[in-house]
């Protein structure tokens, strides 16, 4: 019999596209800073922190700025960021993603919601999937990001479960490693070639099912 009890879903990536926004908001902020930034790069940001990434962007630009000034360029980011997710809908929902949320609370697991984004409340709100998370634990609540498994094992905490009782759902390779560091079972969404270390990778929740998850 499987040992399943709680499923715990990164946000970007897993439930919406975020990361598009992402892109564009930090584009503006690199061009206005007089460098370029790709797409390419923009995948390497995948799950990581806005502080972080504003760090990394400034040295693929060779640009230097000091604590302070990268405090104003964060929050020139994030409230561009902001304006755009503020439209966001329920069709940007990502194909799959809420009916297999539903079918595990359905058959009684537990669900939560692990994500280094600061703004996931303001997301599940506008996509209107509040509700469907027993627990949400996002950036604001922790203070070490993945690979530490600190976002996860708060969730597992928040909802009375061992984290041997998990599964996390994750694209970015820092959160299945944070999954494998707090001792949960992984599901990575996206290429094998980067996510090989998850127990299954699959392309999207779509293609999910609680079959599968009990085969895990
Ligand atoms: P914010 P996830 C992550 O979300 C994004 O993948 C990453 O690109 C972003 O920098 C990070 O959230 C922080 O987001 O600036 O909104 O706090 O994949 O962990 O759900
Ligand atoms: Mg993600």
């Amino acid at each position: 019999m499987s040992t399943i009890k709680a499923c715990l879903f990164d946000l970007d990536g897993v439930i919406v596209d975020t990361a598009v926004y992402h892109y564009k908001a930090w584009k503006q902020l690199a061009n206005g800073l007089g460098f370029d930034f790709t797409e390419h790069q923009n995948e390497q940001l995948k799950g990581v922190s806005r502080v972080r990434s504003l760090e990394l962007i400034l040295g693929w630009g060779g640009v230097t700025k000091t604590a302070e000034e990268q405090e104003i360029l964060a929050t020139q980011k994030n409230t561009q960021y902001v304006e755009m997710i503020s439209h966001m809908k329920p069709d940007e929902i990502l194909p799959g993603a809420k009916q297999f949320v539903q079918a595990c609370r359905d058959a009684g697991l537990k669900t939560a919601l692990g994500s280094a984004s600061k703004n996931s409340m303001m997301i599940l709100e506008k996509i209107g999937m509040v509700d469907l998370f027993d627990a949400i634990i996002d950036g604001n609540k922790v203070s070490k990001a993945k690979p530490d498994p600190e976002v996860f094992l708060k969730g597992a905490e928040a909802l009375g479960v061992l984290p041997e009782e998990c599964v996390v759902f994750e694209d970015a390779i820092a959160g299945v490693e944070a999954a494998i560091a707090g001792g949960m079972k992984s599901v990575g969404i996206g290429s094998p070639d980067v996510l090989g270390r998850a127990d299954l990778v699959i392309n999207g929740l779509s293609e999910m099912s609680l079959e599968k998850l009990e085969a895990l």
